[in-house]
């Protein structure tokens, strides 16, 4: 990640405190993910201008290195990091194995991202993310879940699943969307939230009541003659219970319609962050730690046993060097040495000695 992009400069956000204590609220991660051409960039666009209105301008962070032109103006753009065509060419690659790549290459910068994240976290009160157009290379890749599951650690993080209304009218298509939903929810944990877009083009209502009314999606299925008729009857039934937690909200990146919808749905999912999300993961960190810690007793313990064995190794090979050692030292060679030293020195003495006498008898002599 080389920069941030240029974007409007913020005006600083109403100081929002948590409701149990006084410490500054951390902004909101807003995950936007949905199928291609579900309106992912146009909804953050609309989500932005809204934002601006409010006086509080969200921090945008682009993920998706194939687009050509954004909408809107974003801080932080995977494109500035990687070159998604440089990336095919280089790697020799085809366009979703390009993309997967660049996502690959821009989430080993994560702790860069989030280390600009956390410089802008007193300024705004959203961070938004703008993820690739096909949803797959997100969802399924290493990349997605290290920079989701990063996020989820680090602040509030709301996934917005945004659903092509029009396009989900057919209750067998409605089907195989909600099914993605479900596998999102369920590999993420985090709080969700469907947004139901292109309302202007078709009500979202359809959709609320298939949720709400089993027997309404079965007669609507009923007038499908396709052979995945009873499978979608029968799953429908299991979604049921995913259906009853979901939070759903209409939609129109086009006109703006369900904004306020829309952010009232942000703060409930919000508290089920805090009260639920961070508290499971608060558990599963220690559960971690504590698999961590039992490991590195172990391997502490092991240690001290291998050490151990090695010790009476080296007790062993000390005392064999012990009694080499004290074998040289009983040895009386040295005394024999000190002794000749001994000698040679009182032979020298004396014939020092005769010198002198000879030598000043000689000197008295020729003086008298
Ligand atoms: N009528 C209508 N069109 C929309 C809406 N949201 C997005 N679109 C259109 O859907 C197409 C795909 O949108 P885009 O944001 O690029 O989708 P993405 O691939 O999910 O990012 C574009 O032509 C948009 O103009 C909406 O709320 N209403
Ligand atoms: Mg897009």
């Amino acid at each position: 990640m080389e920069t941030e992009s240029t974007a409007s400069p913020p005006s600083p956000p109403p100081p929002t405190t948590t409701s149990a204590s006084t410490e500054p609220k951390l902004p909101v991660c807003i995950l936007v993910l949905g199928m291609a051409g579900s309106g992912k960039t146009t909804f953050i666009q609309r989500i932005n201008a809204y934002l601006h209105g409010e006086q509080t301008p969200p921090y945008i962070v682009n993920l998706d290195p194939a687009v050509h032109e954004l909408p809107y103006p974003c801080n932080v753009d995977i494109r500035d990091t990687v070159n998604y065509k440089q990336v095919m060419k280089q790697y020799r690659l085809g366009p979703n194995g390009a993309i997967v790549t660049s996502l690959n290459l821009f989430s080993m910068t994560i702790d860069q991202l989030l280390s600009i994240l956390n410089k802008n976290q007193t300024k705004y009160n959203y961070f938004l993310f703008d993820t690739p157009g096909q949803i797959e290379v997100f969802t399924w890749s290493a990349s997605g879940t290290i920079i989701t599951e990063t996020l989820g650690a680090t602040y509030p993080t709301i996934v917005v699943y945004i659903m092509d209304t029009p396009r989900s009218s057919n209750p067998i298509t409605f089907m195989s969307n909600m099914l993605y939903a479900v596998s999102i929810l369920y590999k993420y944990r985090l709080p969700f939230i469907i947004v139901l877009n292109k309302t202007d083009i078709i009500h979202h209502r359809f959709a609320l009541e298939w949720m709400n009314d089993f027997e309404l999606f079965q007669s609507a299925i009923e007038q499908e003659h396709s052979y995945s008729t009873d499978l979608c009857r029968s799953l429908s039934l299991v979604l049921d219970e995913f259906y009853s937690n979901l939070r759903c909200v209409g939609f129109s990146s086009m006109t703006g319609d369900g904004c306020k919808e829309f952010f009232d749905s942000i703060n409930d999912a919000c508290h089920e962050y805090e009260h639920v999300y961070k508290v499971e993961y608060n558990k599963w960190q220690e559960k971690k730690l504590k698999r961590e810690n039992d490991k590195h007793e172990k391997d502490l313990k092991r240690l001290k046993e291998d050490l151990n064995t090695e010790q009476s190794i080296i007790s062993e090979k000390r005392i064999r060097y012990d009694d080499i050692h004290n074998d040289e030292e009983t040895d009386d060679d040295d005394d024999d040495d000190e002794d000749k030293d001994q000698d040679d020195f009182d032979q020298e003495d004396e014939s020092f000695k005769r010198y002198l006498s000879k030598h000043v008898s000689n000197t008295t002599a020729m003086d008298t």
